[in-house]
């Protein structure tokens, strides 16, 4: 690795999504989560008809924000694209990966379908290892008690260590207490405590080699240990990412 670090200038950063915040102290919340699961849906049920719809800077993919007010905040809400990781295997997933990891948004919200949460728990524990201001939105509880599938919220809660809210979002059940959980959070009324994978000795070996360095050059920029298991895998787009936002060539 040549580490040169240029400079790390975070200016402009919201700029590069596109971010319209009124008020510098607005939070930026960010929905995530699979194809389908009505990330959408919980989106329009948050901000009604405040929204705007775009491009993501560079790319075909539709970049929509949302405002809303909570008690006496204002949330600017960003639906990312439907995607089942954040590999960086296409377009929408670099554009969500980049979002959730350099765009700082405040709170992530990962949007869960309820009839098949083990599927949809992938996405939710990628975005983990990015940002511990999570919180799992378990939407379509209605399917899931049609097909008589039962979440117990709270014992999911405690074990991915995260607000856990169920939502019916088509008919506005639920939407009060996502959005106290997410004013929580950006309020730091409530902090989590989000699970850590613990991965085979060999790599957790590796990691430990390599995050000191790497520490050293983003301290709290990026997620490190995240950022090493990206290294370790190879990832060249999360690589390109990192000078485009943090302006740092890693030059590997
Ligand atoms: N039964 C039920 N249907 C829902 C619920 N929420 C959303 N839907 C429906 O699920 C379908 C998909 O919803 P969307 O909001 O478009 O999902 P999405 O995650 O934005 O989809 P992509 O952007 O394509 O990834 C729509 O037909 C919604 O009406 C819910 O809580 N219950
Ligand atoms: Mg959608």
């Amino acid at each position: 690795m040549g580490l040169t670090h240029t400079s790390s200038t975070k200016q402009g950063l919201k700029d590069l999504f596109n971010i319209e915040k009124t008020k510098e102290e607005d939070y930026v919340i960010a929905l995530a989560g699979n194809p389908n699961t009505g990330k959408s849906t919980v989106f329009n049920a948050l901000t009604g008809l405040h929204q705007h719809t775009g491009n993501w800077p560079g790319k075909t993919v539709v970049n929509s924000q949302g405002k809303y007010v909570h008690k006496d905040k204002e949330f600017i809400i960003v639906d990312l694209p439907g995607t089942y990781s954040l590999l960086a295997s296409s377009v929408e997933e670099i554009v969500a990966r980049d979002f959730i990891c350099f765009g700082k948004p405040d709170v992530t919200v990962v949007v869960l379908d309820a009839t098949c949460i083990e599927r949809n728990l992938n996405l939710l524990l990628q975005v983990l290892e990015i940002t511990g201001n999570v919180v799992a939105c378990v939407n379509l509880m209605d399917e899931a008690k049609s097909k008589k599938i039962r979440i117990n919220i709270e014992a999911l809660s405690k074990e991915l260590g995260i607000p856990v809210v169920p939502t019916t979002a088509r008919s506005n059940i639920g939407m009060n207490i996502l959005k106290d959980s997410i004013y929580d959070l950006c309020t730091n009324k409530i902090h989590t405590c989000p699970l850590q994978i613990q991965y085979p000795t060999d790599i957790e070996e590796e990691l430990k080699q390599i995050t000191p360095m790497l520490h050293s050059i983003f301290m709290d920029e990026i997620n490190i240990k995240w950022l090493a298991l990206r290294l370790l895998d190879g990832d060249e787009s999360l690589i390109n990412s990192i000078g485009k936002f943090l302006d740092y060539d890693l030059g590997i």
